[in-house]
């Protein structure tokens, strides 16, 4: 083949991230080759590839006319679904690969997958690179964030693609190199433990609008579209708006209430959970979202309890819908409640992947990685400018509530996040991801937590010794022993 009609980048997997990432790459002016395992797909991608604009896409039906088409070195784009199809696709195009091409898996993967690859595909010379890719469809076809990790090599090998391809803010592209092993796809990881803590904030924040304030939907549409002009301004907040204004076309009504309340998930925000644990970082507002999944996915138990307790006497919670100032207050209210948890929901993310990038010696730049997630991204939202700044005016930030700004932000809206929480407890409406985040607020800003006595009950049971605030070192006290001879006298 002439070289000259070599594609310059190759992509394998033509599902709905794979398909519009390729049709995104061969719109920015890169030719494109593509190849999936069921060749429909192919066809599909190229006929979508006409129809948008005769985009230099080619497709390929088997691995070795797909690799073969491209310009060497080679570099490979990977999208199919995590796990051991990866294996398989690395498995059926490194075969025709040389050394020195690059193979870039894009999907949601395991951390340690990629760090087992990069050494497997060493061996043979190849480049790797696990990058998460954030955005979902539309992301994916106008201008995803790209989180790649891996080989530096294999990075500038495809540094101008990614650069253009990639959602456009006015501090760069939503890109940069991450680091190296799997830390692309640890930060992508991290990235959709936040989006479960943010999505789950903002059901609460709807829950307590509608079942404490009785808020109508159209009223709810009004309320989070001005949110969106705010600090809260942020895609999520966006699209919320856009699903409390669609009607129930075929049956009537709105839409968002004939939704199950059941939630599916496929496992980046568990994963998240337990990284957390596994690195003594908290992270209760994100664990609280993973929980209500968990919850949510007990509809019958959920249902067949409520009656028992109706029948155990519970008396059912009858909202006031709310009129005029005290309206207008609780609307304020969870606005600010919403915003002031999402910053120890950051926190706690951010916190998680420094930790994990201490203990890999991956050198995260914790402001960048805000950068990258402003546009694109499913959690892009204005104020991660202000969370990129924190780290620029402090790399060593403790915690994000302790930055000066933010630390001013947190104490303006403290009296209205108590004020929810504690509305909604009365109420007995749950709103665990605000709760978990004010008792991280709470825990955190207290120079004296009751962590005393559990370390008395530490040295009772178990002799595990304690400190003691006023002299250094060690100490083990005989408790029962005491406590009896204190009670004789
Ligand atoms: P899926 O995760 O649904 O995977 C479907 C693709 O995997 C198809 O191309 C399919 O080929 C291929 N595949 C499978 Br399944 N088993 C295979 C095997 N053994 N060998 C070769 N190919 C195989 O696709 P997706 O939703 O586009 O997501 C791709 C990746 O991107 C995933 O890791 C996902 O977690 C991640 N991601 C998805 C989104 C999103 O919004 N969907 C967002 C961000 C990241 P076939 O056509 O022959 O069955």
């Amino acid at each position: 083949m002439e070289s000259a009609l070599l594609s310059r980048i190759g992509l394998a997997g033509l599902a709905v991230m794979g398909q519009n990432l390729a049709l995104n790459i061969a719109e920015k002016g890169f030719p494109i080759s593509v190849y999936n395992r069921t060749t429909s797909k192919v066809d599909e991608t190229l006929d979508r590839a006409h129809r948008e604009g005769n985009l230099p896409l080619t497709g390929h039906y088997n691995p070795r006319d797909f690799v073969l088409s491209l310009q060497r070195p080679r570099s490979v784009i990977i999208l199919v679904k995590a796990g051991a199809p990866v294996d398989q696709t690395i498995a059926a195009l490194s075969e025709h690969m040389e050394s020195g091409d690059t193979i870039i898996d894009g999907g949601n993967e395991w951390y340690e997958n990629t760090e087992r690859r990069i050494k497997e595909t060493a061996d043979r010379g190849i480049l790797y690179l696990g990058m998460g890719v954030s955005g979902g469809e539309d992301g994916a076809r106008n201008g995803p964030s790209l989180m790649p990790g891996g080989s530096y090599q294999a990075y500038l090998n495809i540094e101008d693609i990614v650069k253009k391809v990639a959602a456009q803010v006015e501090d760069g592209p939503c890109v940069t190199y991450i680091g190296e092993g799997g830390s692309g796809n640890f930060v992508k990881m991290v990235h959709n433990g936040i989006e479960y803590g943010d999505m789950q904030l903002i059901s609460e924040a709807y829950d307590v609008l509608k079942n404490v304030g009785g808020l109508t939907n159209s009223e709810l549409a009004e309320i989070f579209d001005e949110w969106n002009r705010g600090e809260l301004e942020s895609f999520l907040v966006e699209i919320t708006t856009d699903i409390f204004r669609v009607k129930d076309e075929q049956y009537g009504g709105e839409l968002v209430d004939k939704i199950l309340d059941k939630t599916g998930m496929k496992g980046t925000g568990k994963w998240t959970v337990q990284q957390a644990a596994e690195l003594s970082i908290a992270a209760p507002t994100i664990a609280a979202s993973l929980d209500c999944r968990y919850l949510s996915g007990l509809k019958e138990e959920r249902e067949a309890a409520a009656e028992v307790l109706k029948g155990a006497g519970l008396k059912e919670y009858v909202g006031v819908t709310k009129t005029g100032a005290e309206k207008k207050q609780l609307i304020d209210d969870v606005r600010q409640a919403l915003y002031a948890s999402k910053i120890c929901s950051y926190a706690q993310g951010m916190n998680l992947l420094r930790a994990k990038s201490f203990e890999k010696g991956w050198n995260l730049n914790l402001g960048e990685l805000a950068r990258i997630w402003k546009g694109g991204c499913i959690i892009r939202a204005v104020f991660l400018d202000r969370i990129k700044k924190a780290y620029q005016r402090n790399p060593n930030l403790a915690n994000l509530v302790v930055d000066p700004e933010f630390a001013k932000e947190m104490v303006q809206r403290e009296g209205a996040w108590r004020r929810v929480v504690k509305e909604a407890i009365g109420a007995g409406i749950t709103t665990p991801g605000m709760c978990a985040s004010l008792a991280y607020f709470d825990t955190y800003k207290r120079p004296r937590v009751p962590a005393n006595l559990v370390q008395a009950q530490r040295d009772y049971f178990g002799a595990h010794t304690y400190e003691r605030i006023d002299i250094p070192g060690a100490y083990h006290t005989e408790w029962s022993k005491l406590a009896k001879s204190n009670i004789k006298s």
